[in-house]
């Protein structure tokens, strides 16, 4: 009996014990985007359920499928009810539709209780700025990604350049003569001097290309200068002038093809395959991952197609890089428990929980060879048990990180991104918030002067309207346009990004 007894006891104890320790265990809900895998489902993924023990929650996801994310999430935040604790927004909230309803809660206020936020932004300060709403508070939390590395950048046909016995270019003068060759020459060997196509580039890159050259961020479209000055690149009256006539001759001289404006990548791989052409423009990753291996002598060791530095004219050369916010994630400001959904947020981004989104576990992902990280080889070709570890977590706030993007690359495109591309970049036009007259202004008539100018430019290098009688009355267009009002609410929203910087 009395053993019996004793043994109850200790039974309650336990289920007590047991019953106390899951109450212990708080539970986080969040709402974000499942993997851009189809067959990869993130909700037990064993490197995030790890950074959750780690924090001491237990996650509860609430996953949707990236590609329809803004439409199933856009209503839930129209609606504002029964949101989860933690909301990966559909988009950067540059209007701020969604912070001004006072549905994520300032986390600014809660700094004290984010030493990983706080130690993140101060190590950052562009992205602080980029964060910072117009009434000084910071509601969210960013996903990131690379911004100095792998950017679209000049890439040559190397052994045609080695055929001329030339360095690849790096002015826009010889960069022509370099062309003028390719059209000219029989580079590929095959005895035809006519097959050769000098350069392939889709008509996107023309700007990123080119443009620097003549002073201009034409991708990003306005552009501070050297006096915090803000200009719309496609309204500079010289520059872009130049930078049509320049374009203009590359067309009337055969140097870019009739066919420029509708080329796509598919089209330049296939020339690549075929050894056809001499240059494109693309983003880096491509060089050895698609272009390269194009050529069936291609070992992995040197490569074939290869970036260079920038073009240079009357400006020096430079490479426009991106912005490093991705996504954003908020805190619900009516959690039930609102300290752990912002505690659980702030370890997420810290250095323990980025580490495993990046590189996984020791073992499980990668081994150390020589004292430096190598993925394991099921990390490459098992892409599903990969993806469903949570390694990059699309759903979490993790930061893209270089060297485990070098470790997938071959050596020699490292070296290359490192001396010719890297030491180049130049950071975009900011991302800021807009007041609510300035995004009114911006919506009013940005997309109809952006179409308007595309239209001309394609017009003004092919010749079908000519620079010398009608560029005038295409900058006295852009003034009709308002391009001048546009430009004093870029001025406004550079001045806060400059300030917030602070
Ligand atoms: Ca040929």
């Amino acid at each position: 009996m009395k053993i019996t007894r004793i043994l109850s006891v200790l039974l309650a104890t336990m289920l007590l014990l047991c019953g106390v320790a899951s109450a212990e265990t708080p539970t986080v809900s969040v709402l974000a985007m499942n993997s851009w895998y189809s067959t990869v489902d993130l909700s037990d993924a064993e490197l995030l359920n790890d950074i959750a023990a780690n924090a001491g929650v237990t996650v509860e996801w609430h996953l949707n499928d990236p590609t329809t994310y803004a439409d199933s999430v856009s209503p839930m935040l129209a609606s504002g009810q029964d949101l989860p604790d933690i909301v990966q927004l559909p988009d950067l909230d540059l209007n701020m539709d969604y912070l001004s309803t006072g549905m994520f809660e300032p986390l600014d206020e809660h700094f004290d209780i984010m030493p990983n936020y706080t130690k993140f932004l101060d190590a950052n300060p562009d992205i602080k700025a980029t964060l910072t709403a117009v009434n000084g508070h910071i509601y969210y939390v960013p996903q990131t990604v690379v911004t100095n590395n792998y950017q679209p950048v000049m890439m040559y046909n190397m052994p045609w350049i080695e055929k001329l016995g030339i360095e690849p270019p790096t002015t826009l003068d010889a960069f022509v003569e370099m062309l003028r060759a390719f059209r000219d020459q029989d580079m590929n060997g095959n005895g035809d001097t006519t097959d050769e196509i000098p350069m392939s580039v889709e008509a996107a890159n023309l700007p990123y290309m080119f443009g620097p050259a003549f002073g201009l961020d034409l991708v990003s479209g306005f552009y501070a200068d050297d006096e915090g000055k803000v200009h719309y690149a496609a309204a500079e009256p010289e520059a872009y002038r130049n930078y049509l006539t320049f374009l203009n001759g590359l067309y009337e001289e055969g140097l870019l093809e009739v066919e420029f404006a509708s080329l796509n990548r598919d089209q330049i791989v296939e020339r690549f395959a075929n050894d056809l052409t001499g240059v494109t423009f693309d983003f880096s990753w491509q060089m050895s991952t698609l272009y390269s291996a194009q050529y069936p002598n291609y070992d992995g060791e040197t490569g074939i197609i290869v970036g260079a530095a920038p073009l240079s004219g009357d400006h020096e050369g430079f490479y426009v890089g991106r912005n490093a916010v991705n996504m954003i994630f908020g805190v619900n400001s009516k959690a039930k428990d609102l300290e752990t959904a912002i505690k659980f947020l702030d370890y997420a981004m810290g250095e323990e929980a980025q580490d495993l989104y990046v590189w996984g576990k020791e073992g499980l992902t990668y081994e150390i060879v020589d004292g430096e990280r190598q993925f394991l080889p099921r990390t490459t070709e098992d892409v599903d048990w990969f993806q469903g570890l949570g390694i990059n977590a699309p759903n979490m706030p993790s930061q893209q990180s270089t060297p485990a993007t070098d470790v997938l690359l071959a050596k020699w495109h490292v070296q290359n991104d490192r001396e010719f591309e890297e030491p180049y970049i130049r950071a975009p036009f900011p991302v800021v918030y807009s007041t609510e007259e300035e995004s009114a202004v911006i919506s009013m008539y940005q997309v109809d002067l952006q179409t308007y100018v595309d239209e001309r430019a394609i017009a003004f290098i092919c010749g079908y309207a000519s620079i010398e009688d009608e560029f005038d009355s295409y900058i006295e267009t852009l003034k009709s346009m308002q391009v001048d009002e546009l430009i004093a609410v870029k001025q406004a929203q550079y001045d806060r990004f400059a300030a917030a910087k602070q």
